[in-house]
């Protein structure tokens, strides 16, 4: 799988282009990287069957850059630009408002070549001497550097989630390996992971660690031994492989997926029965004078299995999404965790985008892809006026949109219902759209895309005073890039309890907002939907996402509106 680092290259060459003055071919290198970066299937799949001009944005010459780059691992025209300009753009542009030329003049003048000079030369003030920066700019920079430098350490859970189901099923298809599973923070789904933890078991464990370590996506070794191996990958994540033996695999898997918190939790509550809890099993050591003096002391009374050690413990076992000790063990003791949502209890999808405002595919498109995914409905979300990006739709867009909706409707080979809506912008005058289309749409998004000076009272007033239906991204975070909003979220909460406004889990992996530490906080409070918010149909599938936030916030079936029946939902609405 090298979607990501194909991607990053070509994020790269767009810069490049753009400090070089080239017109026209940033955007198309950035288009090409931006769709890359969203595909669910492996490039170098869609180049086998010939088809890489059928992605989105990619036109004959950068499908023979991508060919290039995977046939030969090298691609000329991205090393002839990088040797021009021997920085490391990607991270240094990835600091919010410092662009490529910028990152240009502060090689030349300050000889920047990474992101820990960038932030040297900020500390030190030699920002603020140079033409045209001063110090506002040195400190904005200084500011932004921790956001660049998580995004450096962490990849989003999205992007992750294409490299670790390729690797799984490489391994899984392997010879060399009998069980394997993903654990660590990628099995608990969160947000974000820093590296990816694989657990497995093997016949000979050294073969399987050569086939590992060697495979053509390595691109380094950080450490190689035969229960325990770490490489680096194709697209800078890290992945940690564990062989161990098939009689310890539950009690490794629970040590390795996780959290450090619930494992602590879970030990105490072996401690409490005299017991012992590591990662080679669940052992007695009543009869054990030194429990310090081996990992396998005492009486093995568990291991094999995760059910096992979590009934031996008396407790239910537990879903991986919840093991972040935040009460599931004493929930799990008194059988009282939730029968948590499901991708496949999803009915519908209620946050999509088309050509209509910054989407890729038309109604039809997205309509005939949600099809295939079995959806009952999905509700078109293209942007209304004031949501600050050039593609709102106007009167004549919002007409011909709704025919295209009556068309698809009317398509007896498309099953799928599909509903006209809007993402409306909540502004200080609450949300400008024109009375007409009220009327018209089935259902309408309102978020915010601004930084608001006081957006509590914001959303407060429009919440009571116009017809909304879901509040999309609340909190309008972005992981990596920039924080939340400023929100009393208790307040944004009641009010959209009282008001009958859904709140909305967007699964998009740079947002998956609400986070889950509030969708647990607030479930009692309100209805949550999880929208894939897709800018094209290969985005659909981050459903799942979402669906994976849902269940780390402990929501239920009954939490998320959108796994409701069309009617169902509608007369939630009263319509
Ligand atoms: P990450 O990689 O930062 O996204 O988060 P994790 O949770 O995957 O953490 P990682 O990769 O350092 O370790 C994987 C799992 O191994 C972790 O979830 C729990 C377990 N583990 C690692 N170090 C410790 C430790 O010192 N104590 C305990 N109890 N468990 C640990
Ligand atoms: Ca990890
Ligand atoms: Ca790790």
């Amino acid at each position: 799988m090298q979607n990501q680092e194909i991607a990053k290259t070509f994020y790269e060459i767009a810069d490049f282009l753009e400090i070089k003055e080239v017109e026209y071919k940033p955007r198309a290198y950035r288009t090409a990287a931006e769709n890359i970066e969203s595909l669910s299937t492996d490039i170098e799949d869609i180049h086998d069957r010939n088809e890489l001009e059928e992605i989105e944005g990619i036109g004959e010459s950068i499908a023979e850059k991508v060919a290039e780059y995977l046939d030969t691992g090298y691609l000329a025209y991205y090393e002839d630009l990088k040797a021009d300009l021997p920085i490391d753009i990607e991270a240094i542009t990835s600091v919010k408002g410092v662009g490529p030329k910028t990152a240009k003049k502060l090689y030349l003048e300050l000889d920047v070549l990474t992101l820990e000079d960038l932030e040297h030369a900020a500390e030190n003030g030699a920002i603020a001497e140079l033409e045209g920066f001063g110090k506002a700019s040195q400190q904005n920079i200084l500011d932004r550097i921790e956001w660049a430098k998580r995004s450096q350490e962490r990849m989003l859970l999205g992007r992750a989630f294409p490299i670790a189901r390729s690797i799984e099923t490489r391994l899984q298809n392997s010879d060399a390996f009998d069980r394997v599973d993903i654990v660590g923070s990628f099995r608990r789904r969160r947000p974000t992971v820093g590296d990816l933890d694989i657990l497995a078991t093997a016949s000979a464990p050294e073969v399987a660690m050569e086939e590992f370590c060697t495979h053509d996506n390595v691109k380094e070794v950080l450490a190689r031994g035969n229960t325990k191996s770490s490489v680096i990958v194709s697209g800078g994540l890290q992945i940690d492989l564990r062989i161990v033996d098939d009689s310890e695999y539950g009690a490794a898997l629970i040590y390795f997926t996780g959290s450090k918190d619930h494992n602590i939790t879970l030990r105490n509550r072996a401690i409490d029965h005299g017991w012992k809890l590591n990662e080679y099993g669940l052992f007695d050591v009543s009869d054990v004078d030194d429990v310090r003096g081996g990992q396998r002391v005492g009486k093995r009374i568990a291991s094999e299995t995760e059910p096992d050690i979590y009934d031996t413990l008396n407790t239910t076992w537990i879903q991986p999404e919840l093991r972040e000790d935040t009460g599931e063990v004493d929930a799990a003791a008194a059988s009282e965790l939730p029968d948590l949502v499901e991708r496949s209890d999803m009915k519908g999808d209620l946050h999509l985008h088309t050509k209509y405002s910054n989407g890729s595919h038309s109604v039809r498109e997205i309509a005939v892809a949600a099809d295939e995914l079995g959806m009952e409905y999905i509700l078109i979300t293209d942007y209304g006026p004031h949501v600050p990006t050039p593609h709102t739709l106007d009167a004549e867009t919002f007409d011909s949109q709704q025919t295209e909706i009556k068309e698809v409707n009317d398509d007896a080979d498309i099953a799928v219902t599909v509903l006209q809506g809007i993402e409306a912008e909540i502004t200080d005058e609450g949300l400008e759209i024109p009375e007409d289309w009220h009327e018209a749409c089935d259902l309408v998004v309102a978020g915010i895309h601004s930084q608001p000076s006081n957006p509590t009272e914001q959303v407060r007033i429009a919440f009571h005073e116009f017809p909304i239906d879901v509040f999309a991204h609340p909190t309008n975070r972005l992981i990596n890039e920039h924080g939340s909003l400023d929100l009393d979220l208790n307040v944004v909460m009641e009010t959209a309890s009282d008001e009958h406004i859904a709140v909305e889990i967007n699964a998009r992996p740079e947002r998956l907002d609400l986070d889950w530490q509030f969708i647990k906080e607030y479930r009692e409070t309100v209805h949550y939907v999880v929208s894939t918010d897709s800018h094209m149909t290969d985005e659909l599938d981050n459903m799942q996402l979402g669906v994976s936030q849902a269940r780390r916030g402990w929501c239920e079936t009954d939490n998320v509106l959108n796994t409701r029946s069309l009617d169902d939902l509608m007369a939630f609405y009263g319509k």
